[in-house]
């Protein structure tokens, strides 16, 4: 017998400023780390314009409440909010958020605040960004004015999407320093600061709202071995904790585990802790977890000889450490157009994990398919494939429900089509089509697409349907 969804259930979608945006240098924001990475990919479509959604943002909500959105998960550019990251405020950045917030407010749609999505001032990365001691106080400061000024209708706080990306992959997101010495451990170096920053932000989110929630949202999937073999039991089991609940732990017990500290001591990565930093962990408690979840990963011991690295199907993401894991395609998982791994069983598997691990409420803040989509000629936009994804993520989530786990909202990405993080304009995962070609905004029109009717109808039967 399958446990209904909850009666106040978070059906919504998620997006973020620098994806959607646009209006990348208007009414005073500053550069981000996005802005200035030196390449941009060729194929990548630049953020510059993005979906228009400065501009288009009463138009987009209204799509939203269409489909009967309850919330709606978007990220505050913090180089709108403090153009250089520590200093002055940027009152026209604070005005378009108050509008956001309040036209959501207006169509009943509950706001979900990233305080940062990726989008680091580049003013603040010029002086180390991550690396620096400075940016944790920088980050408290802007969580202050963000507390301050939307506090009294924002009730939901995310504090840093993916920090767990950002250190797997902090080369690509344009946060690391490619001439640094050590380049491998100063992301763990970065990574410590940015649990530091995130610990204190709940901490004074709490002190100056009491009746605010707020959470980590990192990125979190099951590892699976690639056989029954003990060693490679034992590489999934390693890179479980390196990449999961390495975030997680921290976030929620304030402690580094054992087995990603001894792999952070085994790799001469361990980080500087400064007094008081493990103490500053400990005291700051979130009231949920958010996570984002795509797809599982599969991994074999890596036998350290040159054997440690794999690409698992996505062109950019390259998963192995040598001597203790190596990524591994699995042969049980469809894969989508980009070649990422299509499991929703592993969401479920993920969700029992994390609740099981923690015991804390959970929302969802990213889950969909990255697809080639195209207008038809009758106008329309069709992409089953989407549909069937989500369902068959939803009906796993709801099996989880049933398992006992407590999930309170479903926040898939994405709202509506944005650049991807990794692949530009051409990969699309919205519910709302955006018409363009990679390299041409022609006039950025809206169009709802299939799934957008089928979400609606899911959110008016609360997932019934
Ligand atoms: C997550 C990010 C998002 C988004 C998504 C899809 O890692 O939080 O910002 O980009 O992945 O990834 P991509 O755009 O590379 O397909």
């Amino acid at each position: 017998q399958l446990k209904p969804f909850p009666k106040d259930f978070f059906w919504g979608a998620s997006t973020s400023a620098y994806q959607v945006e646009g209006a990348w240098n208007e009414d005073g924001k500053g550069p981000s780390v996005i802005d200035m990475r030196e390449k941009y990919p060729e194929r990548t479509t630049d953020y510059k314009v993005a979906s228009d959604h400065y501009h288009l943002y009463q138009e987009d909500v209204r799509l939203m409440a269409e489909m009967g959105f309850k919330a709606y998960r978007f990220s505050i550019a913090w180089t709108r909010i403090i153009p250089n990251g520590t200093g002055e405020v940027n009152p026209k950045g604070l005005e378009f958020y108050n509008n956001l917030i309040n036209e959501l407010i207006e169509n009943k749609i509950e706001p979900i605040v990233t305080m940062y999505h990726f989008d680091l001032p580049y003013a603040l990365q010029a002086r180390g960004g991550w690396s620096n001691r400075e940016t944790i106080d920088a980050f408290v400061k802007y969580a202050k004015v963000l507390f301050d000024n939307y506090g009294d209708r924002v009730k939901y706080w995310l504090t840093i999407n993916e920090q767990n990306m950002m250190i797997m992959h902090g080369k690509a997101l344009g946060t690391l320093d490619p001439n640094l010495e050590d380049p491998d451990r100063e992301l763990y170096q970065q990574n410590h600061h940015m649990l530091v920053a995130q610990a204190k932000a709940m901490d004074v989110c709490h002190q100056m709202l009491p009746q605010a929630l707020i959470g980590p949202a990192p990125n979190i999937s099951y590892i699976y071995p690639a056989s029954s073999k003990p060693e490679d039991i034992l590489a999934a089991q390693s890179f479980n904790s390196i990449r999961n609940w390495l975030y997680l732990d921290a976030a929620v017990y304030g402690r580094y585990n054992k087995t990603a500290w001894s792999f952070l001591e085994e790799k001469g990565y361990v980080p500087t802790i400064v007094e008081g930093d493990m103490e500053i962990l400990k005291n700051a408690k979130p009231d949920f977890i958010a996570f984002n979840y795509y797809t599982s990963k599969t991994v074999e011991a890596s036998n350290g000889e040159g054997n440690d690295k794999n690409n698992t199907g996505d062109q950019e993401i390259v998963i192995g450490e040598a001597g203790v894991y190596k990524g591994h395609n699995n042969p049980n998982l469809p894969k989508n157009e980009f070649g990422w791994e299509i499991d929703p069983i592993g969401f479920r598997t993920t969700l029992r994990e994390v609740y099981d691990r923690y015991q804390l409420p959970i929302i969802i803040t990213e889950n969909g398919l990255g697809a080639f989509d195209k207008v038809e000629e009758d106008g329309t936009v069709r992409d089953p494939y989407r549909i069937d994804y989500l369902k068959k993520h939803l009906e796993q989530m709801q099996l989880a429900i049933t398992d006992g786990v407590e999930v309170f909202g479903y926040c898939p990405w994405s709202a509506i089509d944005l650049i991807s993080t990794h692949q530009g304009a051409k990969k699309r995962y919205g519910f709302i089509f955006v018409d363009r070609e990679e390299f041409d905004l022609k006039e950025l029109r809206r169009i709802p697409k299939q799934s957008f009717y089928w979400y609606k109808e899911v959110i008016a039967s609360n997932g019934e349907k």
